[in-house]
């Protein structure tokens, strides 16, 4: 799943893909270097950052979304929180939701993945992105997301969203010190109990840079040690800025563990 962020201040990109065009050459960029997926968001997640009014998500995720309806064979995800953009999207051709505010209440969003029959991404948050970062606090975080995953695919069930429609996602750095997303990282083998492919965005996140001697150079390389470790503990889908990166990584990873 390759990175669009159509926003001026996302933490990787920001201001980067707010035209229009650079937008959709940056799509069939990640398409050309082998992304299936093309994840299209307006509003910013990082830490810190404020919400966007729906009007402004929409003026600058739908130029994007119509531009490349019918120029890409990836299969076209919306990261939004906010059910009106979400339907527009999928209006348009989408057909993921990532909502990375499944732990909000929404049912409207809910009954929105449910009467469409799109793919849904359940990733876990604590908090919102303006204040999560602020103390989170688990008492066992792999045990606390393995509860939240059970609790919210019954009330995704409840909705009418078939299980086959669910991703789930552990939300890394989201509401998450540096030790709750590495006891994450090292307890993915323990979401599988829940026969749903699971989602990974750890892609040049700022936890990457923060273990002993690290650098903000280095966060590529250690995503891509990341990803490999998830691949072995089940994980199929990765979020990622860097596509062509990722992919070799995988290749090899799958190459070695297939043998
Ligand atoms: C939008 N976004 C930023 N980080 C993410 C992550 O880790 N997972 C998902 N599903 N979306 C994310």
């Amino acid at each position: 799943m390759g990175i669009l962020n159509v926003t001026p201040d996302s933490f990787s990109d920001g201001g980067r893909f707010m035209d229009p065009q650079a937008a959709l050459d940056r799509a069939l960029e990640l398409e050309a270097q082998g992304a299936a997926i093309i994840d299209i968001g307006g509003e910013s997640t990082r830490p810190q950052a404020l919400p966007v009014a729906e009007a402004e998500e929409l003026r600058r995720v739908m130029p994007v979304l119509e531009a490349l309806a019918g120029r890409t064979h990836a299969v076209i995800s919306i990261d939004t929180m906010k059910p009106a953009v979400a339907r527009a999207a999928l209006q348009a051709g989408a057909g993921i939701i990532n909502d990375v505010g499944a732990s909000l209440q929404r049912p409207e969003m809910w009954e929105l993945a449910a009467q469409s029959g799109a793919a849904y991404v359940c990733m876990h948050m604590q908090g919102t992105p303006a204040t999560m970062q602020v103390n989170p606090v688990y008492e066992n975080v792999v045990q606390d997301v393995v509860r939240f995953f059970e609790e919210k695919m019954a009330r995704l069930r409840s909705c009418g969203i078939l299980p086959e429609q669910i991703i789930l996602d552990p939300g890394i750095g989201f509401g998450k010190t540096l030790d709750h997303n590495l006891d994450l990282l090292g307890g993915l083998a323990g979401f599988a109990r829940f026969n749903r492919p699971l989602l990974l965005g750890v892609s040049r996140k700022s936890f990457l840079g923060k273990l002993p001697g690290g650098r903000k150079s280095g966060r590529v390389a250690a995503g891509l040690a990341c990803t490999c470790l998830a691949v072995q503990a089940g994980v199929q889908l990765f979020r990622t800025h860097d596509v062509a990166e990722t992919i070799e990584a995988l290749r090899m990873t799958e190459t070695v563990l297939g043998r």
